[in-house]
């Protein structure tokens, strides 16, 4: 059953508004292919209106300026009580446009409310130092929230991202204007609606539709948004930092794609380390950023490995993902078109098919689940983010060797290694250069620690303390005394 759509217009200063140009563009059910509903589109009009919205919130003397800490904290538990009272129509909503399983939308929603009650317990916990500083003075710091965030998030975890962003944003005291991705929009919407009946002021949170050219570099190089926060690729994160630069110099934080390794020694239990590495790459339908998608297997199991490998995948359910099944669509006919041309280059370059490689069923973008072996390091399935369910298998005889093959990459997001040797385990969480290291596990991500990546996987640190941060400034109070 499909669910009811409730929100499609702009949420900008706590209403829901039409765009500026009366524009508006089509919503996709991945599953079918078949429209949703239209969307409002905004554009460079509607994002100056939501950044002067969000402005005037955050000006001094407003009420969200000076609300006490504690109760903005109190609003973001409110807020996440009203997500856990909707779950179950937002776990619809969710599954309708972005065609993750029914399960796994519950799952992501669980991860939004511990995330933003995760960061409304730091509301009225941030704070400066006092500093025994040279001279006859008294130095204290604030730490002071850095005003208009501009957040521009993925497709892949729509409910889980908008947490992800508001949850130190509005912690700091921060102000908000959003952009979510084009494909998935209406799970967002839903949740701004939430906002307002939470209590927030108007203004205080704005999502503006639209697409990454047009809204999304409007946000970027806004002359008054202050922070950019951003989750994507790579290629446009680099535009984010360009156009961060060349506007007002708004701090930016970056978290980005991965080819993440995962490393499998043979001191093991086999058939849990098939399961951890089958999860590692085909969860969420493989778009992960810190998806597992480079499996090394050491050479003397690794034909054991790739048999169990291939028969798990072949045994993944893929369907309606409204029903019982492992695995949905793609995200989009675009994805589904990437991915595609990927498993073909796959073949092309003389990687070995196990299993899967080829579209299900006829309609929507379902792909079957995918295991190459005797993969090569310089194919290009083992270089590019695929983000679809197509695991890369490779050999490796030494970790010395495994440690140099699994940094030969200009992402940097996460990697994990399956040992009991606990010597193992830390030579190679010191040399592997990621964000990220899972030791027996893979994919374990929650509030409490800091995600994100080395190199070209990100800037920054999203989660835990560290997630805070990038929505500070440091104000230093220095105060002539006295003498006595
Ligand atoms: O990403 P984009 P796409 C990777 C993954 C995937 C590839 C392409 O490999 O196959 O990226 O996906 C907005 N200025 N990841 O094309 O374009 C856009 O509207 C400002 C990894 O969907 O980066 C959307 O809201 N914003 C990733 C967001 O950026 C712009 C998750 C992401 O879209 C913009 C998604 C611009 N010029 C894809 N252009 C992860 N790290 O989890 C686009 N956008």
């Amino acid at each position: 059953m499909a669910p009811e759509i409730k929100f499609t217009k702009l949420f900008i200063n706590g209403q829901f508004v039409d765009s500026q140009s009366g524009k508006t563009f089509p919503v996709v059910n991945p599953s079918t292919g078949k429209v949703i509903c239209q969307v409002s589109e905004g554009d460079k009009a509607d994002i100056d209106l939501a950044v002067e919205a969000a402005n005037e919130a955050f000006k001094l003397g407003s009420t969200w300026r000076t609300m006490d800490a504690s109760a903005r904290g109190r609003l973001m538990e409110k807020l996440a009580g009203l997500i856990e009272r909707d779950m179950h129509y937002l776990a619809q909503l969710e599954t309708y446009n972005n065609g993750k399983p029914l399960k796994d939308a519950v799952f992501d929603i669980y991860g939004a409310i511990y995330a933003l009650k995760y960061y409304a317990g730091w509301a009225d916990k941030i704070h400066g130092q006092s500093i025994p500083a040279d001279g006859n003075v008294f130095v204290v710091t604030r730490k002071e929230p850095v005003g208009v965030a501009g957040q521009i998030i993925p497709w892949n975890f729509p409910i889980l991202m908008v947490a992800w962003k508001w949850g130190p944003a509005l912690a700091t005291g921060c102000t908000v204007v959003m952009k979510p991705a084009e494909q998935t929009p209406l799970t967002a919407l839903y949740m701004a609606h939430l906002t307002i009946e939470a209590g927030f002021p108007p203004g205080v949170i704005n999502v503006v539709n639209g697409f990454g050219a047009t809204a999304g570099a409007a946000l970027a190089s806004h002359e008054h948004v202050q922070k950019i926060a951003f989750t994507g690729s790579t290629a446009v994160g680099k535009l984010i930092m360009e156009a961060a630069a060349k506007s007002n110099l708004k701090r930016v934080s970056l978290e980005l794609g991965g080819k993440s390794p995962i490393v499998v020694f043979p001191d093991v239990d086999l058939d849990k380390a098939v399961q951890t590495c089958h999860a590692a790459v085909f969860a969420n339908m493989g778009q992960c950023c810190c998806a597992g998608t480079r499996t090394f297997v050491h050479e003397s199991i690794y034909d054991q490995f790739v048999e169990k490998a291939t028969e798990l995948a072949r045994k993944r359910k893929l369907g309606d993902p409204f029903g019982e099944v492992d695995q949905g669509p793609q995200v989009s006919e675009l994805q589904f078109n990437r991915i595609m041309a990927l498993i073909e280059a796959g073949k092309k370059e003389g990687a070995g098919l196990k299993v899967g490689g080829q579209r299900h069923g006829s309609e929507g973008y379902f792909i079957e689940p995918t295991v190459f072996v005797d993969v090569q390091d310089d194919m290009r399935i083992a270089k590019e983010e695929i983000f679809g369910p197509v695991q890369q298998i490779m050999k490796f005889s030494t970790m010395e060797e495994v440690i140099k093959r699994a940094n030969d990459t200009h992402y940097g997001l996460a990697a994990g290694i399956l040992t009991n040797d606990i010597n193992k385990a830390l030579t190679f969480s010191q040399a592997v250069n990621a964000g990220t290291v899972w030791v027996n596990c893979f994919l374990h991500v929650t509030a409490q620690a800091p995600f994100g990546g080395f190199k070209q996987s990100g800037i920054g640190r999203e989660m835990g303390e560290e997630g805070i941060h990038s929505y500070l400034e440091m104000k230093t109070v220095t105060i002539s005394m006295s003498k006595f």
